[in-house]
């Protein structure tokens, strides 16, 4: 069976240090080639918790705009909670390929939800060191559990709990993104869908991987969510273009990394950047993540704030451009981005 080759000829490469000439990048794309080694300035790091709301607020919007991902500490969610939710995905993935395929995106599936795995599959011609399970946690109508591992069985409970948690973070973030903006507090969350926006978890497994100079998990891109909220492990690996330079994220105990999708990016007319990512692999250990990404729903229409926009229905915004972006559904956004089409 194709899974056990994959696995015998991963086993094979890892005793020898050598790797397949499929995962090996192009040189312009490869860690080694490409990682920025000199003096950068550090990703943001924002204290959710901070009593100064004003300075919390400045400190989103500044790094939403500058960067386009921070990191969060003190964002309310129990230590406990997202331990367990690591705990249960780790098991998981340790368990065989057997068992986790019993989890597999049915092949011709429209949504993504499922297990799946690059490290068997081509992209663009090349395979990226990486597999993933993919389903959703919120809100509960959304949900379907034939893409929830029975097994650990603390899996349900554990994604439960970190859902509850993690609308509580989202609300906050984007209350701070619309002030940032001069907008009313609600107004982003208002215009990606309000409460029907849809929590979408991903948990990547990066094996370790010989020659980590070599491959790539994630390949470059950015989200198409309107915000993604992820938990890493400890073994660092996202790295983000920042001035066209390729930068290691830092792994910070309990922080969440935040990402600016194409769905913000979009609303504020550009003020905020979503952010080109990727990810490395280790020699050693297994890297994960468990990104949630935040959409609206699939007939949710998304275009640059009409506040933002000079002259748009009498308004004269002081700094108000025109649109920079269509406005569209989103699921004919993610459909042309999913197949390389122009928006
Ligand atoms: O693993 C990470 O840190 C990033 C993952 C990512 O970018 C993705 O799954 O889209």
């Amino acid at each position: 069976m194709e899974v056990e080759r994959v696995q015998a000829v991963a086993s094979s490469i890892l005793s020898k240090g050598a790797i397949p000439a499929e995962y090996i990048r192009p040189q312009q794309e490869q860690p080694s080639v490409t990682t920025y080694r000199g003096l950068v300035p550090k990703i943001p790091s924002v204290d959710l918790a901070d009593a100064d709301h004003e300075g919390l607020v400045r400190a989103v919007a500044d790094a939403s705009r500058e960067w386009g991902l921070f990191q969060v500490v003190n964002h309310g969610i129990p230590a406990e909670v997202i331990a367990e939710l690591q705990r249960v995905g780790k098991e998981f993935f340790e368990l065989p390929t057997e068992e986790k395929e019993k989890y597999a995106r049915p092949p011709g599936a429209q949504s993504l939800e499922g297990y799946g795995t690059r490290l068997q599959k081509n992209l663009d011609g090349k395979k990226s060191w990486v597999d993933h399970l993919f389903h959703k946690i919120w809100p509960p109508s959304s949900i379907d559990y034939r893409f929830w591992p029975a097994n650990p069985p603390a899996y349900r409970e554990a994604n439960e709990e970190y859902a509850k948690h993690i609308q509580k973070v989202a609300d906050k973030l984007f209350g701070c993104l619309s002030l940032g903006l001069g907008l009313e507090e609600d107004a982003m969350k208002k215009a990606v869908g309000g409460d029907d926006l849809q929590y979408n978890l991903k948990i990547n497994y990066y094996p370790p991987c010989p020659r980590p100079d070599l491959a790539l998990g994630v390949l470059p891109h950015t989200d198409l969510s309107a915000l993604t909220l992820l938990v890493p492990n400890e073994v660092p690996g996202l790295q983000v273009l920042k001035d066209g330079k390729w930068i290691d994220a830092e792994y910070i105990p309990n922080a969440l990394i935040v990402h600016i999708g194409d769905q913000v990016e979009i609303l504020s007319n550009g003020e905020y950047r979503s952010v080109l990512h990727r990810t490395t692999v280790n020699k050693e250990k297994a890297r994960m993540s468990w990104p949630v990404f935040l959409e609206p729903p699939m007939e949710w229409v998304v275009g640059p704030l009409p506040q933002l926009l000079a002259n748009q229905e009498g308004k004269d915004h002081a700094s108000g451009e025109p649109p920079k972006y269509k406005t569209k559904k989103f699921k004919d956004y993610m459909y042309c981005k999913l197949n390389k089409l122009p928006q």
